[in-house]
């Protein structure tokens, strides 16, 4: 029996198995959403189906995959059902409705921008990951990107998704159908105001008055979101189907911790958010620091550091003593104390049931996988509490050495011929100064590459000498398992 509209009633039988309590069938798409990876599938429209679950509204949502149809072509197999397994203490099966349609960008333009146009739809919310922006280095959409580009020279033919959500903007406006709310779910540090400037910076490319509508009449809030949910293994869909006593192609698998912080910016009708455990607050920019300091940028450095030392996953490096003083040391001896924390918030706390999140033996989430697109990823997580610890006289030797392990990460790859999952993967390859075995060579090959190292930092000398030690120490230990040596060599 597989998962679908025909099944999902009998699935209902076992009162273990939370399934759609709204009528899915007359629930009309109120969300599009850019990205529908498994972060969106576990997080976002979770809170929506929880939300409709308890008030009902024409919250369904239309995922847009930007290039690839997989998503589209399994999901649609099963009526766009999927089962999320929460794998905690306690392990729990809801089968999600909220996702009523998957389109293709690339093949199905014409209605991802009749789903963006219509009145129908008061949200557009992104997971497009750090690189879907087109940012530069300074935060600020990068002109000369060849996406930016491309959709430039033919804004009603985009690619991108900020070409997509300024051209449907346009339409909008011309037809005086109202705008509608923009909110990036990103782990990018002011993932709203970043997104509203790349948009009012497109639109203004093609036309001012477009530009300044968008301006006063698109909310773009700011958000935080978390929970831990690593991409779905074959093991997963064998032993959730199992559990639900149905075939489900392509289930999500995440932690029970969740949480959705969202900047109180909005315009209109918003999903009962608020009554399943969303937060809105003005002051966002606390609790995503939070987050992406004391989740990401220690979800990073384990990916390099332990992937260097030969682990496979978050919990088995984590659950080596040597990474776990690690880990704790940095958090506080240079991420606390590098920014404001929300005054509600016990930052030692948290920062400990983040530590202890990455010990639940229920998920296996792989180093690999978060190592992808370093050279996005430590724009968000390390370099901006570098440059804060800087400003502020503090430490940085623990983050050095987290970046020097992205570099040496990056380094083994290339001299191993390894594939690189990152948007600058063809930059690295050509850079040959990264195959150096001069230290000093490699660090200034990296901090030269102005797309991720602003100047302030590339020219910091203290900043190059710790990063030079870091990596020094990192190829003078054979055996980076014990972490603490290297450590000890440099603090
Ligand atoms: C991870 C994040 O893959 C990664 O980069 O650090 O996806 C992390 O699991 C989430 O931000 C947790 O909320």
């Amino acid at each position: 029996m597989n998962l679908s509209n025909n099944t999902v009633n009998d699935i209902a039988k076992n009162a273990a198995i939370v399934t759609p309590q709204y009528d899915r069938d007359n629930t009309k798409i109120g969300i599009v959403h850019l990205g529908p990876g498994a972060f969106h599938r576990a997080h976002q429209a979770v809170y929506t189906e929880n939300a409709m679950n308890v008030a009902g509204g024409n919250w369904g949502i239309c995922g847009v995959s930007l290039r690839s149809a997989t998503a589209r072509d399994v999901l649609a197999a099963q009526d766009n059902l999927y089962t999320l397994a929460i794998l905690d203490t306690a392990i729990n099966y809801q089968v999600i409705g909220a996702l009523k349609e998957v389109l293709v960008a690339s093949e199905q333009s014409p209605q991802v921008i009749a789903r963006l146009v219509s009145p129908d739809t008061k949200l557009v919310t992104l997971t497009i990951t750090e690189k879907g922006y087109c940012l530069g280095a300074d935060g600020r959409l990068d002109l000369t990107h060849d996406d930016i580009i491309n959709d430039l020279a033919s804004p009603s033919q985009p690619s991108s998704a900020i070409g997509y959500i300024v051209h449907a903007l346009k339409q909008r406006k011309a037809s005086a159908i109202e705008a509608f709310n923009v909110l990036s779910c990103d782990n990018v540090s002011g993932n709203g105001d970043k997104l509203r400037r790349a948009v009012i910076d497109y639109a203004a490319q093609i036309d001012t008055h477009l530009a300044a509508w968008i301006q006063t009449h698109v909310a773009f809030p700011n958000a935080m979101v978390d929970s831990i949910t690593p991409k779905t293994e074959d093991y997963t869909i064998d032993s959730v189907s199992k559990a639900i006593g149905a075939r489900d192609e392509w289930p999500i698998q995440r932690e029970q911790f969740t949480q959705w912080v969202i900047e109180d910016n909005w315009q209109g009708a918003r999903p009962a958010w608020d009554k399943v455990g969303v937060i809105f607050t003005s002051d966002v920019d606390g609790f995503e620091k939070a987050k992406l300091r004391l989740l990401n940028c220690l979800h990073s450095t384990l990916a390099y550091a332990g992937s260097l030392a030969g682990f496979e996953t978050v919990f088995d490096v984590t659950n080596d003593d040597a990474f776990y003083q690690f880990i704790c040391r940095l958090a506080n001896d240079e991420v606390i104390g590098s920014f404001i924390p929300p005054k509600e918030l016990d930052v030692e706390a948290y920062s400990k049931e983040i530590i202890a999140r990455f010990l639940n033996p229920e998920i296996r989430h792989l180093l690999s996988q978060i190592a992808w697109d370093g050279s996005q990823k430590i724009q968000m997580r390390v370099l901006p509490i570098i440059a804060d610890n800087i400003a502020l006289g503090r430490s940085t030797k623990l983050l050095s050495l987290s970046l020097a392990c992205w570099f040496e990460f990056i380094c083994r790859a290339l001299k191993e011929s390894r594939d690189i999952v990152d948007p600058l993967a063809e930059q690295l390859i050509n850079n040959s100064a990264l195959r150096s075995n001069d230290c000093g060579e490699v660090v200034d090959a990296f901090l030269a590459i102005e797309s991720i190292f602003s100047a302030e930092l590339a020219h910091n000398s203290d900043l190059r000498s710790q990063l030079v030690n870091s990596l020094t120490a990192l190829r003078n230990t054979t055996n980076i398992t014990d972490i603490n040596l290297v450590v000890e060599k440099l603090c």
